[in-house]
């Protein structure tokens, strides 16, 4: 098989999995700069070098369930676990706003508390995108179809919900007590009722490349329209906190094919692995998308990295800039993004 051949074609139908497995095996730092540079291509042909921003706004840490690469899982004492309240995360929304995210996440922890009111999560998301005008994505963890009907009614774009991996023994290990089935049925029926779906895997908890090849299918099959990979970073305090971390490095290979497999899907680099630091790497493999932009010294966390970068200013918007711009990147605006979420939506 010859690596420039197979990187003249996009788009995974295009593909035979002997194929994708052969880029997934490429180790040396040519052949991967090689895919990178095609990844790249794709993205100025599909996007035309624009970037979207979106803005992180983990409002409740309190989880019931026990992730064994989870920091804010139940039993683990650690972590700081808080509540905001409606007022601060709508203020907290609106100032990602006026420093120029285009969306706004909001991520929980499966919070007992707001599993038994649901209409308090519903009204923030309401308020939210009434008062910042922008979309929003909701990543709550496994709500029931009820629930995804009121989110889905009070405006929310977007459900993200990572099974991690798509190899169930695997899975079983990581998604400890939740099952893959429910998980997957939930994405199943956000989509069915016009959400737009964000699928994910971990990068570094065992998968081969075999897992890695189904992770793609599933995320076709799906018809993802986000679609992401973050390397774990193991956690004090949990079950895979002795895990040695491994380097980005398949991170940014992940990030690179699925850009070439999935084109026209936005995919995130996210500050929340590495801050910062590893922004550029991530841009370079193709991601279009940044994500876990989190305002400064208001006490809200991240979640594989909780702290880092944050209150130094490392994940705002005028933080960004600079790595964007030493990318040959630029601001797509928070119109164009409307655009792409109301064409994609148009289109499912
Ligand atoms: N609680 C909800 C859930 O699990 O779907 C939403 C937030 S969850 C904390 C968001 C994602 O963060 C997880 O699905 C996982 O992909 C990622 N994540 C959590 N811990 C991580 C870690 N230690 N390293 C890398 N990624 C991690
Ligand atoms: C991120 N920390 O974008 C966030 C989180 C949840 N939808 C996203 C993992 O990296
Ligand atoms: Fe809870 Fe989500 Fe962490 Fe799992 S990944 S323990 S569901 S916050």
């Amino acid at each position: 098989m010859n690596l420039t051949d197979i990187l003249k074609k996009t788009g995974i139908e295009n593909f035979k999995k002997e194929e994708i497995l052969f880029l997934l095996n490429q180790k040396e730092e040519d052949a991967r700069e090689e895919i990178y540079r095609a990844a790249r291509k794709v993205r100025q042909k599909y996007f035309n070098d624009q970037v979207f921003f979106y803005g992180f706004v983990y409002f409740s840490t309190y989880c019931r369930n026990n992730c064994s690469f989870c920091f804010y899982r139940k039993e683990n004492k650690q972590p700081p676990r808080y509540r905001k309240s409606r007022q601060e995360i709508i203020e907290t929304a609106v100032s990602l706003k006026e420093s120029g995210v285009h969306l706004i996440d909001l991520t929980m922890g499966e919070d007992p508390y707001y599993i038994s009111h649901p209409e308090e999560l519903i009204e923030t998301v309401r308020e939210v995108k009434d008062k910042t005008g922008l979309p929003v994505m909701i990543s709550p963890g496994v709500v029931s179809h009820k629930v995804i009907d009121q989110l889905a009614e009070a405006g929310a774009s977007w459900y993200a919900l990572y099974q991690e991996t798509h190899q169930k023994k695997l899975y079983d290990s990581l998604r400890t007590g939740q099952p893959y089935e429910e998980r997957m049925a939930a994405k199943e029926y956000a989509a069915q009722k016009g959400m737009l779906i964000e699928e994910g895997l971990l990068t570094g908890v065992g998968e081969s490349r075999e897992d890695i090849y189904l992770s793609f299918q599933e995320m076709e099959r799906l018809g993802a329209s986000q679609v992401r990979t973050m390397t774990f970073i193991p956690q004090d305090g949990t079950p895979m906190g002795k895990i040695e971390r491994r380097s980005f490095h398949d991170e940014l290979l992940n990030i690179a094919l699925m850009r070439i497999l999935f084109p026209d899907r936005l995919i995130p680099a996210s500050l929340d692995v590495d801050g910062l630091n590893g922004l550029k790497q991530r841009l370079m493999a193709g991601a279009n998308v940044i994500t876990s932009i989190i305002p400064p010294k208001k006490g809200f966390a991240g979640v594989a990295s909780a702290k880092t970068d944050i209150d130094e200013g490392g994940r705002t918007v005028e933080g960004i800039m600079e790595t964007v711009k030493e990318c040959g990147l630029s601001d797509a605006g928070a119109l164009s993004y409307q655009k792409w979420i109301e064409k994609r939506q148009s289109q499912r």
